[in-house]
């Protein structure tokens, strides 16, 4: 067993479409436990840090700025290899070729904007669950 921590955002586009309650259901249903769970409206300075790996790229600015648009879910989830586990469960960044069973495959719309609306992040390394759980839960 390796069990791990990772920071899970359901992004204002779940929240807006009232996906909170199917994308955490679906967490749960495989297995992971939610160890902090909190709906908050992020600040631009916390995106700004979360999504710094991205500064200076096209989608950053919208990115920034619709991840601002509403509130957001942030979940402390743990479980075994969860890191990975819950990327998978997710699927790839664009809903529309993300493949059925995942979260954005199944849920995911082509909005067909400068920026993916892809329901939710999932951190993609230890390195980054263990900075973002701190950005996150401070
Ligand atoms: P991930 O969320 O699947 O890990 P990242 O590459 O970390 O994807 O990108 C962060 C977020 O930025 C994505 O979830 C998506 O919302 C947005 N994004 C990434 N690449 C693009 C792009 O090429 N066009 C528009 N939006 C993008």
């Amino acid at each position: 067993m390796s069990v791990e921590e990772t920071l899970v955002l359901i992004k204002p586009d779940g929240v807006a479409r009232n996906l909170t309650g199917e994308i955490l259901r679906r967490i749960e249903a495989k297995g992971y436990t939610l160890v902090d769970l909190k709906l908050v409206q992020p600040e631009r300075a916390l995106l700004a840090e979360h999504y710094a790996e991205h500064e200076g790229k096209p989608f950053f600015e919208p990115l920034v700025e619709f991840m601002l648009s509403g509130p957001v879910v942030a979940a402390r989830v743990a479980g075994n290899r969860v890191i990975e586990g819950f990327r998978a469960m997710a699927g790839v960044s664009d809903p529309t070729i993300a493949a059925a069973g995942t979260i954005r495959g199944d849920l995911g719309r082509d909005w067909g904007e400068k920026v993916q609306k892809n329901l939710v992040h999932g951190s993609d390394s230890a390195e980054s669950a263990e900075r973002e759980l701190a950005l996150w839960f401070a």
